[in-house]
Order: C-alpha cells, then sequence, then structure tokens
C-alpha cells in the first residue's frame, strides 16, 4: 500500500488533540521535566493521580543530561540510590556513601516510568502563568515555546489543576509569576522569594528537602526551585536531593488529594 501523506499528518494531529484534550483537568500539573518534576511524575501517576508535566525545551531531562560540567555521570548518596535502584538505573558504587550512574540511563529510566504510569509529557510547551481564584492556584497557563522563542503576540491556552508542582530548576518561574502578579506573601519567611545562596553540597542536600513544600495554596515547589525560593544553597552534580524532592512533593500532594477524596 502506498504510504499516504496526508494520513500520517492526520495521525499526528488526532493522536496530539486527543492527548491534550484528555489533559485540560488534571490532578497536578508539573512545570519542568528535570529530575524532580520526572520522579514526582511517575510518583504521582502511580499513586493513580491525573499528571501533566509541561516541559519548556525539546529535550526532558533538565539539567541532569548534563552531569557534571558536560561529563554524563551523575553523584547519589545512598537514598538517593535507593531511588535510582527502584527506577531500575544501574548505580556504582563510588566509595562509600557516593555512587555514580550514566546521567543519560538515569533519565531515560525515569522518564520512562512516568509515561508508562500515565503521566503526560508535553515537551515544547512553556508555562507562563498561573490561574487564579481567590488567592489559590487552579491550574496553569500555556504557549508554545516556539511562540515564547520568536516573542509573538499570541494568546495562550490552559490547563486546570488541583496542584502545581514548580520544578523549573534555578529559575522557579511559577513562583516567581506569583510574586510579581499576586498581591500575597508566599509561605517564606520574608514572604517573597528568598533567593538561591552559592554552593554548599551538603546543607544543600538537607535543606532541598526541607524546603519541598507549599509556598502559596495550590503550589508546591520542587528541587532546586525549592531551595531558590527558600533561600538555600545550591549543591553542584549531586542528585540525590532533586529525586527525593521530586519524591517528597508528590507525596505531600497524594496525602492532600486523599485528604480531599474522603471529603
Ligand atoms: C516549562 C520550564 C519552565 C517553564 C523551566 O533545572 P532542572 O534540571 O530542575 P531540577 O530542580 O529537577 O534539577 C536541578 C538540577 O538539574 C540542577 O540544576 C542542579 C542539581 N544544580 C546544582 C547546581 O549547583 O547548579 O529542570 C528544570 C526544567 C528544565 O528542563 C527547563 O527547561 C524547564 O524546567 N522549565 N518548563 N515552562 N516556564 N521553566
Amino acid at each position: 500500500m502506498p504510504l499516504s501523506e496526508r494520513t500520517i499528518t492526520e495521525a499526528i494531529i488526532k493522536r496530539y488533540t486527543e492527548k491534550l484534550l484528555d489533559s485540560l483537568k488534571c490532578d497536578v500539573a508539573i512545570v519542568g521535566a528535570g529530575p524532580s518534576g520526572l520522579v514526582a511524575a511517575a510518583d504521582l501517576s502511580r499513586a493513580g493521580r491525573k499528571v501533566c508535566l509541561f516541559e519548556r525545551k525539546l529535550s526532558i531531562g533538565g539539567g541532569m543530561w548534563g552531569g557534571g560540567m558536560m561529563m554524563n555521570e551523575i553523584v547519589v548518596q545512598d537514598e538517593g540510590k535507593e531511588i535510582l535502584d527502584e527506577f531500575g538505573v544501574e548505580t556504582r558504587t563510588f566509595s562509600k556513601g557516593y555512587s555514580t550512574a550514566d546521567s543519560i540511563e538515569a533519565v531515560c529510566s525515569i522518564c520512562s516510568r512516568a509515561v508508562k504510569t500515565g503521566a503526560r509529557i508535553f515537551n515544547l510547551i512553556s508555562v507562563e502563568d498561573i490561574i487564579l481564584r481567590e488567592n489559590r492556584a487552579q491550574g496553569v497557563v500555556i504557549n508554545w515555546t516556539a511562540v515564547e522563542m520568536a516573542a509573538l503576540h499570541v494568546d495562550p491556552l490552559t490547563v486546570e489543576s488541583k496542584y502545581i508542582i514548580d520544578a523549573t530548576g534555578h529559575a522557579a518561574e511559577v513562583v516567581h509569576v506569583i510574586e510579581k502578579k499576586v498581591d500575597t506573601r508566599l509561605l517564606t519567611p520574608s514572604g517573597k522569594i528568598e533567593g538561591e545562596k552559592s554552593l554548599w553540597a551538603e546543607k544543600a542536600e538537607q535543606t532541598t528537602l526541607e524546603n519541598t513544600r507549599e509556598v502559596f495554596p495550590g503550589i508546591y515547589v520542587a528541587g532546586m526551585c525549592a531551595n531558590a525560593v527558600f533561600g538555600s544553597y545550591r549543591m553542584g552534580p549531586i542528585f540525590g536531593g532533586m529525586l527525593l524532592s521530586g519524591r517528597k512533593a508528590a507525596k505531600l500532594i497524594s496525602e492532600r488529594l486523599s485528604e480531599e477524596d474522603s471529603g
């Protein structure tokens, strides 16, 4: 049978549209497909929640692909290794308490699990705003990254969600939108974004987890964004904190959703 260009085109448009239409209302919208966002997506979808993840770039994985200084190996401590083990990522002990993994295998394995458990990942879409109702986030405002890059004046579309995870890394983009546009105090000590500090791996890894929490009604921060928002250190290419943070955000939101389900 000769190949039909029209059928190929129809197939892509129909299937993509089905996927997007089915995602217009979800439990959790995750912004950013770095390590923390991907783990959160995998955990929440495994818990039976409807998850959409929006990633600005063509590729998922955020800063994990590049390991440290473009050497595509990552380092994890024992708690992070347990998460990699669970996702089927091969790790090698380097010295007591430190293991390494191939960053490509790590990104691919976590992403594969997220998609196979039902998370919808939309690449090439940027979140530019939130839907706001009475001082609570109710969803995300999305646009094609290409529109953003070309600086075109094209209005966005929206996706309703009960919760949002800002997993946009150092930039903390969703929380910046709140700070700029909503007349409110964030749930940080100063009520504002505290700002990221210089590199201190041990402290940063510990505080990433502490800082993974709700920062505005309906919005949780995870990964590097949590430290940027709550004013803690960066950690360099050790990724246990990112993985654990994604897991913690998923757990906190799952608990909230379960409470809401039961009345
Ligand atoms: C859609 C967006 C938007 C937007 C950004 O930076 P990431 O890898 O995020 P984390 O926090 O999971 O991991 C951080 C880690 O990679 C890292 O940078 C570390 C450990 N640094 C330590 C140090 O000392 O430097 O991924 C964030 C993702 C990226 O893919 C962005 O493209 C994406 O979010 N993103 N997607 N809409 N508005 N903003």
